[in-house]
Formats: C-alpha cells, structure tokens, sequence
C-alpha cells in the first residue's frame, strides 16, 4: 500500500522532473491538446519555485518529433502528428516557469515515452537519453515527476526511474491524462503506485 504524501520533500539530492509540458499537450488549441492541461501550470510553477528555492534540480523534457516518424497514425503509428521539432507545438508552454535543462526525445524518429529511453520502431531497441546522466552527475538520488501525460510520458518516465533506482513521487496535482480510453489515467496512476512509485496530494478517483 502506498502512503499519500502532502510534501514532495525538494533538497539538493532530488530532482523535479517536468514532463512534456509543450503547447501541443498543455494548450487547448496544440495537436494532442490534453484536457486540463494549461490548468496544472500554476501548480507546476508553484512546485518549480519550491524545488528551486530547497537546491533541487528542475529538468524539463520534450517530446521532440521529425516531421515524418512511425510514431505518427499517417506514417504507422498511432497519434496525431504533434511536437514537431522546432514549431510552435514542440515549445514549452510560455506561462510555464523555466528554470532549468531540456531534455528532447524522438529527434532522430525514435519511439517510445519515457524521458529516460527511446525506442527503435523497427527493431524495439531501447536506447537511453542524457537524462539518467545528468541526474547521476548533479548527485541526483530521486526524482519528483509531474507534467503530461499520465498514461503516456509520465507513466513510462516514472516506471523507467524506479527501475533505474531512484525513489519517485509523482503529484497527482501535476498531471493530466490523454485518457484514451476512460480510466487510462486511474490505471496508469494504480501501475505505477504497484511498481513502487509514491503519490504526493490527492489520491487517485478523490473528487
Ligand atoms: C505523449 C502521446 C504521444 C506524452 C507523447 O507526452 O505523454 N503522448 N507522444
Ligand atoms: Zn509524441
């Protein structure tokens, strides 16, 4: 059984890791638009100017896609085409507070979720991003993870950190899920608490 925190307990040796929070997930108007997605910005801020002000590390990921990548439903995959690299969509979103690195995944058409690994569409090679060494050489022991989405990148960014080691809390306040099909987000919040992950605020299916 998980425990819910109410403080995400920032210091010099833990990381907030803000995940995918671009225009095309967190604005109404993006490509993938999430829904409620602008709304958790305020929180996230909140979390960056608390996570800065104890000495922890903020880092920012980006779901960084080629104009063509199996990844999108007109070339194989299955979403919408969203965060193509240097257009509007793949930005940050403006009122978010950046104060901290970026870490872009997809650039060279790889699949996958994770802010930590991609993977090969053809072949399912996994291959890691820089993200896992840039936490290891700031002496990174653990790892908050909030942004968008739920069922997608936060999940799989979260299950990727406890099997890399790292305790790690969510914020149930901080996310937001695609929802696919409903209660994507509920179970993808009970899969990653069964993996290990502890979640900081409102418990899961809580009004
Ligand atoms: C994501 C769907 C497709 C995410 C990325 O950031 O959760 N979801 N690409
Ligand atoms: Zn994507």
């Amino acid at each position: 059984m998980t425990t819910n925190l109410l403080d995400p307990g920032y210091d010099r040796t833990s990381a907030l890791l803000l995940i995918d929070v671009q225009n095309d997930f967190a604005d109404p108007g993006g490509a993938l638009a999430v829904a409620g997605g602008d709304a958790i910005i305020p929180f996230l801020n909140s979390q960056v100017a608390a996570a800065r002000g104890s000495g922890a590390l903020v880092v920012y990921t980006q779901d960084w896609h080629p104009a063509v990548t199996p990844h999108f439903a007109r070339d194989g995959g299955i979403w919408p085409v969203h965060c193509v690299m240097e257009t509007w969509g793949a930005e940050l979103h403006p009122n978010l507070l950046v104060d901290g690195s970026r870490v872009r995944k997809g650039s060279a058409g790889e699949d996958g979720y994770s802010g930590f690994s991609t993977r090969d569409p053809s072949t399912g090679r996994e291959s890691p991003t820089e993200l896992d060494g840039l936490l290891r050489a700031a002496g990174i022991e653990r790892v908050v993870v909030a942004g968008l989405a739920t069922d997608y990148c936060v999940k799989a960014t979260a299950l990727d950190a406890i099997r890399l080691g790292y305790p790690t809390r969510i914020l149930a306040d901080g996310i937001r899920p695609v929802d696919l099909a409903p209660g994507d987000g509920d179970r993808a919040v009970a899969e990653m608490q069964a993996a290990g992950v502890e979640v900081v605020g409102r418990p899961a299916g809580s009004p």
